[in-house]
């Protein structure tokens, strides 16, 4: 590495221990690498800044230029009246409630702009204004077109033929497009839903009326001198959390698979040792799969590949960061070079020809990282350019989708006899299962004759599984990299809890070896280990990126549909985690699916711990409204336990709490075991 490039790079003053930095070892060896190659990643920032704990504590207001108040939580709690104040009298929970719904703003935005961006390409599709996108799996387009009241058939004659498949699409595309801004009306897929649980949103009054209008009503709330009553604000973020996980996040998921295909179960592996070393590596890195779409259809084309051929390379290796690595991932085993953590890592193998990057989750410090390497950073998204001049930013445009791949990966290519002399990739990899979804879990768990999760609910009312967790979300560096996680979720299968995960989280299952079949026989109890071996599925299921949560919304509705387990989803032996959680996306995550009926557990810290009165509101009483509620657990095995206890009592509410004999019931008994 050039000296000159070396002092591009701020040197950090302590030095991450790479051991307790992460439990992965390909992370351990790439963060030691590049302290001895003097460049800085995160695991040394967050060695040198602290977090500022008002700011953690989710009491400090800067929302006008009185302040910032901060008003941080006395030591030893609060006795008596609570008179924490800021200048305009807000107090914690004013403070604590508009800075929690900002953030539920931000990531409910955050997923729904994604979204539109792929709602504008599908229509780009259904409107053959694109030679690159086609609308591909036309029995999703039909399956979601009823929810839009836009009819498959069309009588000629009397007779009902079926109808135009772009006409249905375009029909589809504009309805769902008007999801975002429409002047009246509610969310449609808030219908969805398991019919109780619309009737209390209905009835408390957060059904959606738009996308937009939730997210822009959080910042009006928000202002200076709005809303003063944090139980109000937690009303409106409950209506944006909604729009997000039943709207934008869903559509978003639909959308994606109609344009791109559903994924259905395929093996694939993960980690940093996924890239080669006599190979073009190109990196894909962060959340929407238009662009990256068309760069696995390049790098596949015989041009590219004897491009890359003349060049002295084997051939191209693509691999993913994020969720991009989750989208390519699930559609056509792309593996995934790494997790939010290791963006910077893949960078300091010196193997990174160009890395490719969209929207959300982009350390800005990659462009100093790359530097010190002979890597090009490449930016593609009109909302998220990089102020360092290494930098090239290639806009990507769906009208000519194929040829700017193209010209990405020619970049990436002609770089590839530019690597110096410092090139280490780990060997470390590991293989996964990944690419399951509400239909190849009706496969795997249901059966094609009955088609349904009736299987996966005998299974839980019989005791062999006590349950599932949907475990997702991020890393944070304030936190040992994927321990928590891992953990975590290794003690929920060890007492028989099936996980369903997604995003980050799913990363770090992958390279831990935890999406496999085999791993069963391992790691978990003999029920949930029973019922893998049979079906053959991992006690870990890779649901997709963090959008797909919505995946597992709509899981648990099935299973609230194929019965016996209660009406409502805050009736099931279910629970939701984020143990290393870091973004604004995260908290609207554990929104929606509170207000769902999810028992919701997040580890590290809680902006609320600061705001007491506020705190409770949010992890005991919301549970009286919409039946699940927040809570924040740290250590990850009494993390794991409280899910267990959450199930258990769910499993007694339900009388299945007793150890019983499988019985193959009808849907009479099933109807018997429901819960008024
Ligand atoms: O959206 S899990 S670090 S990449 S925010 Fe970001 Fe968190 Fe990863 Fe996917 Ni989700």
């Amino acid at each position: 590495m050039a000296e000159e490039k070396k002092e591009a790079v701020t040197k950090a003053k302590k030095m991450a221990d790479p051991v307790k930095a992460s439990i992965d070892i390909a992370t351990q060896e790439m963060i030691k690498r590049a302290q001895e190659l003097g460049v800085e990643t995160v695991f040394d920032r967050a060695e040198n800044m602290k977090a500022c704990q008002i700011g953690a504590q989710g009491t400090c207001c800067k929302n006008c230029s009185m302040g910032p108040c901060r008003l941080p939580l006395p030591k030893g709690g609060i006795e008596g009246e609570d008179e924490r104040k800021g200048l305009c009298g807000a107090t914690a929970n004013t403070i604590a409630a508009r800075n929690f719904a900002r953030m539920v703003a931000g990531g409910a935005a955050a997923h729904s702009d994604h979204g539109r961006s792929v709602a504008e390409v599908f229509m780009s599709a259904a409107r053959k204004e694109t030679d690159a996108y086609k609308i591909k799996d036309i029995n999703k387009l039909l399956a979601i077109a009823p929810h839009f009241d836009v009819a498959t058939q069309v009588e000629v004659d009397g007779e009902q033929l079926d109808r135009d498949i772009d006409e249905i699409a375009v029909e589809v595309g504009e309805k769902a497009l008007n999801e975002w801004g429409k002047a009246e009306g509610e969310l449609i897929y808030a219908k969805r839903a398991p019919e109780a649980l619309y009737e209390k949103w209905k009835k408390n009054g957060v059904l959606p009326r738009n996308i937009d209008r939730e997210i822009v009503e959080i910042m009006h709330r928000t202002h200076m001198g709005v809303d003063q009553d944090y139980k109000n604000l937690v009303k409106q973020c409950t209506r944006a959390a909604i729009a997000d996980g039943w709207g934008g996040s869903m559509l978003a998921t639909d959308l994606q698979d109609i344009l791109f295909g559903t994924p259905y179960p395929l093996q694939s592996e993960a980690n940093i040792g996924i890239m080669k070393e006599d190979h073009v590596n190109v990196i894909v890195h962060g959340h929407e799969p238009v662009l990256s779409e068309m760069i696995v259809a390049a790098a596949q084309s015989k041009e590219m590949i004897d491009y890359a051929k003349s060049k002295g390379a084997h051939g191209i290796q693509l691999g993913g960061i994020c969720c991009t690595a989750n989208e390519i991932l699930q559609r056509h085993g792309v593996p995934p070079a790494g997790n939010f953590l290791q963006q910077e890592l893949v960078i300091v193998t010196g193997a990174c020809d160009a890395m490719v990057v969209d929207v959300q989750c982009i350390f800005q410090n990659l462009a100093n990282v790359a530097k010190c390497f002979h890597t090009k950073l490449i930016t593609t998204h009109p909302i998220a350019r990089m102020e360092q001049d290494n930098v090239i930013h290639i806009e990507f445009d769906e009208h000519h989708a194929i040829e700017d791949a193209k010209r990405i990966l020619k970049i990436a290519i002609d770089n590839f006899e530019n690597r110096g002399a410092d090139v280490m990739i780990p060997r470390h990899k590991a293989i996964q299962i990944a690419g399951f979804g509400v239909e190849s879990v009706e496969y795997h768990l249901g059966g094609t004759f009955r088609g349904s999760y009736y299987t996966l609910n005998d299974n839980i009312i019989n005791g062999r599984i006590r349950g599932g967790a949907g475990v997702v979300g991020c890393n944070n560096a304030r936190q040992r990299h994927n321990d928590g996680c891992i953990t975590m979720i290794k003690e929920l299968i060890k007492n028989d809890v099936i996980v369903l995960t997604t995003g980050c989280n799913a990363i770090a299952c992958a390279t831990e070896g935890l999406l496999t079949p085999e791993t069963a026989a391992v790691f978990c109890g003999p029920g949930l280990a029973e019922v893998c071996e049979t079906v053959g599925i991992p006690p870990v299921l890779h649901m997709g990126s963090c959008v797909d949560n919505s995946r597992i919304l709509l899981a648990l509705t099935e299973m609230v549909k194929a019965g016996g387990l209660g009406n409502d989803i805050s009736d099931l032996p279910a629970a939701g985690s984020a143990p290393e959680w870091m973004s604004e996306k995260a908290i609207s995550i554990g929104h929606y699916f509170v207000v769902s009926g999810v028992y919701t557990v997040f580890g590290g810290m809680l902006p609320t711990t600061g705001a007491p009165v506020f705190e409770k509101y949010l992890f005991e009483e919301l549970e009286n409204i919409y039946g699940g509620m927040w809570d924040m657990v740290v250590d990850p095995i009494e993390h794991a336990h409280a899910i267990i206890a959450h199930i258990d009592k769910k499993r007694k509410a339900l009388g299945i709490d007793k150890a019983r004999e499988r019985i193959l019931m009808d849907m009479a008994d099933r109807q018997k075991l429901e819960t008024a």
